[in-house]
């Protein structure tokens, strides 16, 4: 076999510092807590883990509002207890990936206070975007951008005699101010970033918001500017029976003019080069991008630029054979013109978790979200749906990012009381949003302990739900069918049979109803069958075929029933 790069292939598992293991017990996740469990990724099975932010920060998005990009914040540990995980994880032959977030600083970052505290046109303030305002006295913003999380995109200062001053943008929220990319000082600020940590040992970098750091040049007014996520939304719309593909379709009318400039490539064409100048192995970059269609995203993955970049069609996908597999071959034909893998996306940080997701109304236009009013979704469904889900993605080739919890089929928590919640989303749009606060719930390692075993203390920062002890690692290890035991033996499996490596071809078996894909080895030595029915009738499996991975129980006669994945040899 091909000796391909260890990224191609690669499970990588993501972390939430503040919500995987608290070892000082001050309810809140650190460092030390995630080397102190590494053992049990070893033992899931994982190439790599991806740790959302850990630097310096005030906070006011869960550490993407990043005040010191060279330090920990004090909440997760020391830089002492970086290099100690790093090492730790190194040791058990685990590679780290961490989050860079080069969009915006947090307003507490030493350059922005100094740009607060010079004058309109100085050096200081060129490192972000600060503009005079419209309208006779300024009182206007400079333009109609909203910001992602709800409200304006753009905050006024106040001069230093008290008086309304100049304008800044922000694309997220008013304590995360967008970096001006078109001053050559910032992007010479993060490739000395980048040299820091590869210099620290890691193995690679997620990048936040990679389609927003470069904006249209004039900063225009946007066309249609009722939400930042209309696109997505309108993509996400589920199709009529005669048009399966109209989710790639559904891509923006005119780009907008904060989002996927061509700008960007210039940047991740230098950070390759630095990356690329790095000892072995290789380090690579993850781009985060919410770019349609994929022929976009795919520009991103181009051989001199980033590695990998996320393939979130999975997460505004319902669940309908017909889109799937339409995304699945999408997905294969956007990213073999580049010569990239496909990168899987289930869950993460920023979206209703998986097995709740596949539990709501697949009828409703936004499966991704739960809105205020939403009926609440059905656990029993999601969770065998999300099982099928995960067998189809980790059966496929490709790479694939695991979002902490999803290996335990933890569900999302809907019901946390209003005064837990602290994403900017939920404050910024008055609870018309809930915001992602659900899907970030610390995670219960053992039933009967404080705080599910997350950590010595009794509470945690987000409250657990009285469900999640039935989900507790200590619930499920060893214990053959449970979600858990699933992920351990599918990727085992995966490694073995280099699936991650295969390629993948549509199987007879596919119709309306069900996606069966058979992914064949690169010497094509061995064909594994990778099938989900999603119709009302039991699925019979082709002459020969000898299942050895089951999302659930099969029919007494060996049909695959609605609802259930099966890997088989063929
Ligand atoms: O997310 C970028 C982003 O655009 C998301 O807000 C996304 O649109 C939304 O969550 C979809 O539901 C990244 C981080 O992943 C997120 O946690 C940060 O809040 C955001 O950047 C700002 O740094």
């Amino acid at each position: 076999p091909t000796d391909a790069p260890w990224w191609r292939d690669a499970v990588i598992y993501q972390i939430y510092p503040r919500s995987w293991a608290d070892s000082d017990g001050d309810g809140i996740g650190d460092l030390p807590g995630i080397t102190a469990r590494l053992p049990y990724l070893r033992d899931l099975g994982v190439d790599a883990i991806w740790l959302s932010p850990f630097y310096v920060s005030p906070m006011h998005d869960a550490g993407y509002d990043v005040a010191d990009y060279r330090n920990i914040d004090p909440v997760f540990g020391s830089l002492d207890d970086a290099d100690a995980l790093i090492a730790g994880a190194h040791d058990l032959g685990i590679r780290v990936i961490v989050d860079l977030v080069p969009n915006h600083s947090s307003s507490e970052h030493e350059w922005f206070k100094a740009a607060l505290a010079a004058e309109p046109g100085s050096a200081e303030r060129g490192r972000y975007i600060f503009r005079d305002g419209k309208g006779e006295h300024g009182e206007e913003p400079p333009n109609n951008w909203p910001s992602v999380f709800g409200g304006e995109g753009w905050t006024r200062v106040t001069n230093a005699d008290g008086t309304p001053g100049q304008w800044y943008l922000h694309i997220f929220d008013t304590t995360q101010p967008d970096y001006d990319w078109t001053n050559p000082e910032v992007g010479d600020e993060f490739a000395s970033i980048l040299e820091f940590w590869c210099g620290r040992g890691v193995d690679g970098f997620r990048v936040d918001v990679a389609h927003g750091l470069v904006k249209e040049e004039g900063l225009p007014d946007w066309g249609a500017p009722l939400t930042m996520l209309d696109s997505s939304e309108e993509a996400a719309l589920p199709p009529e029976e005669d048009e399966p593909a109209r989710i790639h379709e559904a891509g923006p009318g005119s780009r907008p003019p904060m989002w996927d400039q061509e700008g960007v490539h210039e940047i991740y064409r230098r950070w390759r080069k630095v990356l690329d100048e790095q000892p072995s192995p290789e380090r690579i970059l993850c781009a985060e991008a919410w770019v349609k269609p994929g022929d976009r995203l795919a520009r991103y993955v181009r051989p001199d630029e980033m590695h990998q970049a996320f393939n979130f069609d999975f997460l505004d996908t319902h669940w309908r054979a017909e889109n799937l597999r339409a995304v699945i071959e999408r997905s294969y034909a956007d990213n073999d013109a580049v010569g990239a893998p496909t990168t899987w996306v289930l869950s993460n940080h920023d979206v209703v978790r998986h097995a709740s997701r596949l539990g709501l109304d697949q009828s409703l236009p936004r499966p991704n979200g739960i809105a205020a009013d939403q009926a609440q979704p059905d656990a029993e469904l999601g969770l065998r749906r999300a099982r099928a889900a995960t067998m189809l993605m980790l059966g496929l080739p490709g790479s694939a990012y695991l979002y902490q919890g999803e290996e335990l089929g933890l569900p999302e928590s809907t019901d946390l009381p209003h005064e837990f919640r602290q994403d900017p989303t939920f404050h910024r749009t008055e609870g018309k949003e809930i915001g992602r606060d659900g899907c970030r719930i610390p995670i219960p390692w053992v039933k009967d302990a404080p705080s599910h075993g997350f950590g010595p203390g009794d509470a945690s920062w987000l409250p657990q739900p009285e469900s999640y002890g039935a989900y507790a690692v200590d619930q499920q290890a060893g214990v053959a069918g449970s979600t858990l035991e699933l992920y351990r033996s599918m990727l085992t499996a995966r490694r073995a049979g280099r699936l991650g490596l295969g390629s993948a071809s549509r199987h007879d078996l596919s119709d309306r109803d069900v996606v069966a894909f058979v992914n064949a080895t690169e010497d094509d030595s061995r064909r594994t069958l990778v099938l989900v029915n999603l119709g009302a009738d039991a699925v019979a499996l082709p002459d020969g075929a000898t299942v050895t991975h089951q999302s659930g129980e099969l029919t007494a006669e060996g049909l695959v029933p609605t609802d259930v994945a099966i890997w088989a040899t063929i």
